[in-house]
């Protein structure tokens, strides 16, 4: 059964739940709907409802709910998006496990709560299958300096294309665009194209991009394809595509474009799920943020059975690093700066320690997790000379102080635990981020 029935019958159930527990009829007596099923033809919907008490209880409220039916199904048509509006069939749930059911389903309801199963209902969701289903051709870009999750989105989506028959060109807006070290082994690396050299083709599909101008130089050319299609995690995302796929509570862009893939009918195999899981695995910081939700772990679960080199990727991603990156690394935490009284540490390097150290900017990005790692802060920044002389500011929170909010009130954006803005200058920078932390503490 695909992702998307198992969420329209999730969605029916609830709400035919809700509707049932407001129906006035006397003969309805206490009723769970324990299940829908929707058939393969999508015609018909089996709801399957326990009731509490003796079997003349239990036929009553059957009879209750057919007579229900045109009231509950109109319910069901205004609440759930479906191709047909489907016929409804009660039937009494007689199974032996009915606690463990019900049982079941107050933990889901619980996990509902928390918001984690609707992630998933997205306005564009479908449409955007359809458009992936029926492109001919797509350019795909991901952000600029891409992570793991650029890089897993992009090629897990381009593979996907691929699959399918799709004309699919995958590259990003910085010329050149070249792979980070890390990521060299990743599947489907070798069909990146400079930006330049994208084709213009109908369909454009932004992965991992916050806002539109993370696609930097391929800004223009994004918006001016037919359908532009936005595909992202992060929140502030204006939804600046003609679909927007837009899932703040989604582990990672490559955990929607699993469920996008699943969808469009793709099948996974070793190169996708190596893709994706990327994508997940860093995004996550190794299922260790709070962006990790089962649904995540479960998929990631599912992911491995295709063979997905993790043990190899960890050691790629987390664990290698140049020699000189040592020295480097020594640099960044003699200096580091704490200012206890506003919970905040910060380190810095510059064009020239690169140079001295010959590391590249992109191995630099888990200094920012060596920082952040002291206890006595909650709030860490690092600070990294751009060639053009201003600095690049990375920002990690542990505590309450959004440091999405920081990052976008100085022209930036990220999560509210991970972000990142621009500044031209260093101290005047720290000197306003101390001003707000210490408001704020
Ligand atoms: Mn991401």
């Amino acid at each position: 059964m695909s992702q998307r029935t198992e969420r329209v019958e999730k969605l029916a159930r609830q709400v035919l739940g809700e509707s049932i527990s407001e129906l006035k009829d006397p003969r309805i007596g206490f009723a769970t709907v324990t299940r829908v099923r929707i058939t393969a033809d999508l015609r018909h919907a089996r709801v399957l409802v326990s009731v509490l008490g003796d079997e003349s209880e239990q036929d009553a409220t059957i009879a209750g709910l057919n007579s229900a039916k045109p009231v509950l199904r109109a319910e069901l048509g205004r609440q759930v998006r479906m191709k047909y509006l489907p016929e409804l069939i009660f039937e009494l749930d007689r199974g032996t496990e009915t606690a463990e059911r019900v049982e079941r389903l107050l933990h889901e309801i619980e996990r509902e709560r928390k918001g984690e199963e609707m992630r998933w209902n997205v306005d564009d969701w479908d449409a955007t299958v359809e458009t992936l289903r029926s492109a001919k051709a797509a350019t795909l870009a991901c952000h600029v300096n891409p992570d793991g999750d650029a890089l897993g989105s992009l090629l897990a989506t381009h593979l996907g294309l691929k699959k399918m028959g799709v004309g699919s060109t995958p590259t990003w807006g910085t010329s050149p665009a070249k792979i980070p070290f890390a990521y060299t082994w990743i599947p489907g690396a070798q069909d990146i194209v400079q930006p330049e050299d994208a084709p213009a083709a109908e369909v454009f599909i932004a992965l991992d991009c916050g806002a539109a101008d993370r696609l930097g130089d391929l800004e223009g050319p994004a918006h001016a394809s037919k359908r532009l299609i936005n595909v992202d995690h992060h929140p502030g995302n204006e939804n600046f595509g003609h679909l927007n796929v837009v899932v703040p509570d989604a582990s990672s862009t490559a955990e929607l474009v699993a469920g996008l893939l699943q969808d469009a009918g793709v099948e996974f195999d070793r190169d996708i799920a190596t893709c994706l899981y990327a994508g997940i695995v860093t995004d996550t910081g190794r299922f260790q943020y709070s962006n990790s939700t089962p649904a995540t772990l479960r998929l990631a679960a599912d992911l491995l059975e295709y063979d997905v080199p993790a043990p190899a990727i960890a050691q790629e991603v987390f664990e290698s690093s140049p020699f000189a990156y040592l020295k480097l690394v020594g640099h960044v935490l003699e200096r580091a700066v704490l200012h206890p009284d506003a919970s905040f540490v910060y380190s810095w390097f510059t064009r020239s320690d690169l140079e001295e150290s010959g590391v590249d900017m992109d191995e630099t990005e888990k200094l920012i997790d060596l920082v952040r790692s002291t206890r006595d802060a909650d709030v860490a920044a690092m600070f990294k000379e751009q060639p053009d002389g201003r600095w690049r500011v990375s920002m990690r929170s542990k505590s309450g102080v959004s440091v999405g909010a920081l990052a976008r009130a100085r022209g930036g954006g990220g999560h509210e635990l991970a972000a990142g803005f621009t500044a031209p200058d260093l101290e005047a920078t720290v000197a306003s981020l101390l001003d707000e932390l210490r408001g704020a503490a």
